[in-house]
């Protein structure tokens, strides 16, 4: 059987049989010549939207309808893979036209009608129906994640593709209303117009996440204090999230009193309603640089995806009255009551539509797919280490230094902190990147909890070092949005504990876009996270979490955790560099309690202080990612360890050596990617690897050194000491569970005794 056989479902036969009334119908206007002619008249008396548009909103809402049908019939042979369609939501066409093509758009997973008539815009048109069925087959041609996933995105639509996380892109999409703005203030180009509007699109019950509770509200906060936020979020109201029925009325009660944002609802089977209401929509959201949300009233046809059984929740009543709200019919009435087309030609242009489609249904069902992970992970982790050592070395000329550290260079100081040396290095980044931007929650006039970011929005100002509402979420949207509009965002997360709460926004937004772009966009950021555990009199778990297991397992995503004060400027800068040239996401680990350690052994020894180095010497000392630092050079036993876990071992180290054990200390500086050749080359110099790890032995970072040894064959001895599997107590008792010098000291003792007494047998 063709696809074009393919049986006609309820929805297909309502439509035929109601396009075939159509003609002379109760307005009797059969399209004569005048009418006919009359396309670029309105096609409508009031309305914007004339018929020409019309006609063409008409083409790619049959379009969208039937790449639905050719989903179902491409699952149905083994030969597509998604069948959650648009129908239902096509009035969404009039949406895509009362934009601009220039206008970044985010897009609900129903937005069928509203890519097709997005392609209908460019120049030369795009084929937009070839793209969505190349989508569904996932076909390595497909024009946005070629092949990876099914998504709506090209660039040249300025269509951003999303993950189905449903609500997840709204964070996103503020972060780049908020960015094309301050991107235009900052004199910094993007890839839009400085008076573009974003607009995101989700479903009514998708209102109800957090996530998009927590966009609005900031796009409303930002309103609230008139910082410009030109978004527009459109809600498509099909009344029902997959089976559950959202309450009649609840979107507009949800969304109609949010603060200083617009609201406009509209029938989403009036095209001619929708076109005119969004126009207003985006008026308002243009001229006044404020959010809005435009509700559309819709239905949906065909459950919510191939596989669901609609019956199951829903009567047939039900199912039959949304049929009379079908948006096809309410173009196609539009349409025969302008004259513009009789019955007769509403079906043939149906039956034309239905042919165009599934016949190239029929043709992409075979084309070639991704066979190899090689080809799957093309796009995951650009890594160009000579363009990252470029720009690692990029340091503003010495006046703007000298300026942006108010007179006093850093390398001019004895000794700093890892905390003053990590402030350093942002101003020296700061001071070279004008794109650059550094936010979170009390960063700016207070300088951040522990001072890292202190005086900084006082010598770069506060375009560029600003202080966000508390929404770890929203602070990394804003990231998003801003590394998407070409800006280089460094937000912060307070502790690690707060990061969990939306680490979706790093684990599923950012690490996956250029994965489901095949790197036709990207998102560069580095997300700075103070955490991990020790600190002296600011106990318990939240202020001393020690898991980073949600980290590490992410696809391309960069750990740099530095623990010294002479690796942290290193390391930041090759985590920028790498976010500028390659588009990676970089998380900077910072230990908290080593922010303002001086000493190593000794009170007053200031052996954890260190000198800057000034940018004549960054070149000489650009860190790889993944390369890690070995300090001592002891043949006895190599102790691989980082972060606190680097202060812990050297101690011990001392210790031991004072025994006649040589240790060496492997500092991993990161923690992805491990630095496993340097790990092995080490443990193959003592035979003896300690692994010392601050994190939890379950899912800690030990895991991953362990199995990196015994994957490359190492046949020496391997131990390891890491923190219990618990949350931090409060007070004392944190070091019962902590790792701790004891432990890695006994550790050591035991390894290198044991060692020793096989050696006598
Ligand atoms: C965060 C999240 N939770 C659950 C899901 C599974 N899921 C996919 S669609 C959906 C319902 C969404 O309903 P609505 O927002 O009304 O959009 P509609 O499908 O009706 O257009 C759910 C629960 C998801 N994709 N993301």
């Amino acid at each position: 059987m063709t696809a074009a056989q393919a049986e006609r479902d309820p929805v297909e036969r309502h439509f035929a049989e109601m396009a075939a009334a159509l003609d002379g119908g109760p307005a009797g206007l059969t399209g004569g010549p005048l009418r006919r002619l009359a396309g670029s008249a309105p096609v409508r008396p009031g309305s914007a939207l004339t018929g020409r548009l019309c006609l063409d909103l008409f083409d790619a809402q049959l379009a969208s309808r039937h790449v639905d049908l050719a989903a179902r019939w491409l699952r149905a042979r083994g030969a597509g893979f998604y069948t959650i369609g648009s129908s239902g939501h096509e009035g969404n066409a009039g949406v895509a036209a009362a934009l601009r093509l220039t206008d970044p758009a985010l897009l609900h997973y129903r937005s069928g009608a509203f890519y097709l008539a997005r392609a209908q815009q460019a120049v030369p048109p795009r084929d937009g129906v070839r793209d969505m069925l190349l989508g569904l087959v996932a076909a390595v041609e497909e024009p946005i994640a070629g092949g990876r996933h099914k998504v709506f995105g090209h660039p040249q639509l300025n269509v951003i593709p999303q993950t189905s996380t449903i609500a997840s892109h709204l964070p996103r999409a503020m972060g780049l209303a908020f960015a094309v703005g301050r991107a235009a203030r900052l004199g910094r180009p993007t890839p839009w117009p400085a008076d573009a509007i974003v607009l995101a699109s989700m479903g009514d019950a998708s209102v109800n996440h957090s996530t998009a509770r927590g966009a609005i509200n900031t796009a409303a906060y930002c309103a609230y204090q008139h910082l410009p936020l030109p978004l527009l979020l459109v809600v498509e109201d099909n009344g029902i999230g997959i089976s559950v029925r959202t309450p009649p009325g609840w979107v507009a009660a949800a969304t109609e009193p949010v603060p200083g944002a617009g609201y406009f609802h509209a029938g989403g089977s009036d095209l001619a309603s929708v076109y005119d209401t969004a126009l207003a929509a985006a008026a308002w959201v243009r001229e006044r640089c404020t959010p809005a949300i435009l509700h559309l009233r819709v239905v949906r046809f065909g459950g919510h995806a191939g596989s669901d059984v609609e019956s199951g929740y829903r009567s047939a009543q039900e199912t039959a009255a949304d049929l009379a709200a079908d948006p096809l019919l309410g173009t196609a009435r539009l349409l025969v009551d302008a004259g513009l087309l009789t019955g007769p030609e509403i079906t043939a242009r149906y039956e034309e539509s239905r042919a165009r489609v599934l016949g190239l249904a029929g043709q992409v069902a075979e084309a070639p797919r991704l066979a190899t992970a090689e080809a799957v992970l093309a796009p995951l982790a650009p890594h160009r280490p000579d363009q990252v050592w470029a720009a690692a070395c990029l340091a503003a000329p010495n006046p703007s230094r000298i300026n942006g550290f108010s007179g006093r260079l850093p390398e001019q100081t004895a000794g700093l902190t890892l905390a003053q040396s990590i402030n350093a290095a942002l101003a020296d980044a700061l001071a070279a990147r004008p794109g650059m931007l550094v936010f979170g929650e009390d960063v700016a006039r207070k300088g951040g909890v522990y001072g890292v970011t202190r005086g900084l929005r006082d010598r770069f100002g506060a375009s560029r070092v600003f202080d966000t509402l508390l929404d770890e979420q929203s602070i990394l949207g804003l990231a998003l949005g801003a590394g998407l509009a070409g800006l280089l965002p460094v937000p912060e997360i307070q502790y690690l504990a707060y990061l969990h709460n939306a680490a979706d926004q790093i684990r599923g937004e950012a690490a996956t876009l250029s994965f489901f772009s095949s790197g036709q966009y990207r998102n560069p950021m580095v997300v700075r996270i103070a955490g991990l555990a020790y600190q002296e009199g600011f106990g318990g778990h939240f202020h001393n979490d020690n898991s980073v297991a949600s980290l590490r397992d992410i696809p391309g995503l960069i750990v740099a955790c530095p623990a010294r004060p002479d690796d942290a400027p290193g390391l930041l800068r090759t985590c920028l560099a790498a976010a500028e040239a390659d588009g990676r996401v970089c998380v900077f680990l910072e230990p908290i309690a080593l922010y303002h350690t001086r000493d190593l052994h000794q009170a007053g020894d200031g052996d954890w202080l260190a000198r800057y180095d000034p940018p004549a010497a960054w070149p000489a000392s650009v860190i790889p990612v993944g390369a890690a630092r070995r300090h001592g050079d002891g043949r006895d036993l190599t102790i691989v360890t980082f972060g606190n876990g680097l202060r812990l071992s050297l101690r011990a180290a001392a210790r031991l050596a004072a025994d006649g054990i040589g240790c060496r200390v492997l500092d991993l500086r990161w923690i992805a990617p491990l630095p496993v050749t340097d790990i092995l080359r080490e443990a193959a110099v003592t035979g003896r690897v300690l692994v010392a790890d601050e994190t939890r032995r379950t899912g800690g970072v030990s895991e991953g050194i362990i199995t990196a040894l015994a994957e490359a064959g190492f046949t020496g001895q391997v131990a390891r000491v890491a923190s219990v599997d618990s949350f931090i107590p409060l007070g004392d008792a944190a070091h019962t569970v902590l790792l701790s010098e004891a432990a890695i000291e006994a550790a050591a003792r035991r390894m290198t005794k044991e060692g020793a007494d096989q050696a006598v047998k």
